[in-house]
């Protein structure tokens, strides 16, 4: 398996009650290497580019509006098949629906305040890194 890269974002509600931490815990457990990171707050325009994507979704101001609520901390990830194994920590989107021992299982409050974002593709990934962080800002 190829060690690749993928982007992650704790969200506002888990950087409001101190998960850092222990979000960087659950994704370095889970044999992702964290080779860049920073904590951010978003402008309204940069959350509406990032989640163009959503744009037409009945959700999307209310995501929008989530995501500028507190501070992010944006982080590319590392390690093998690193879309995949960040997408398993992170658990469905859906608390709820959650595996035991995933992030959002442990510390998600709801469908939207659901604690951290994962790439879906390698592809988006790199769209997704580079909307964040420039290239010498990687640190492997
Ligand atoms: P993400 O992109 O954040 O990693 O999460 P995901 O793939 O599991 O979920 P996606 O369908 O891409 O939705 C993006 C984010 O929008 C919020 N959401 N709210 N109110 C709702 O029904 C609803 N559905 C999704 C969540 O914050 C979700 O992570
Ligand atoms: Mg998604």
């Amino acid at each position: 398996m190829a060690v690749t890269r993928t982007f992650s974002i704790i969200k506002p509600d888990a950087t409001r009650r101190n998960l850092t931490g222990a979000v960087t815990k659950m994704l370095e457990e889970a044999g992702l290497r964290v080779v860049a990171s920073k904590r951010i707050q978003m402008t309204r325009e940069q959350a509406e580019g990032f989640y163009a994507v959503h744009k037409e979704r009945p959700f999307f101001g209310e995501l929008v509006d989530f995501m500028i609520s507190g501070p992010v901390v944006v982080q590319v990830l590392e390690g093998e098949d690193a879309v995949k194994r960040n997408r398993d920590v992170m658990g469905a989107t859906n608390p709820a629906d959650a595996d035991e021992g995933t992030i959002r299982k442990t510390y998600a409050e709801s469908i939207e305040a659901n604690s951290v974002h994962g790439s879906d593709s390698d592809e988006n990934a790199k769209i997704e890194i580079d909307f964040f962080f420039d290239e010498a800002e990687l640190v492997g």
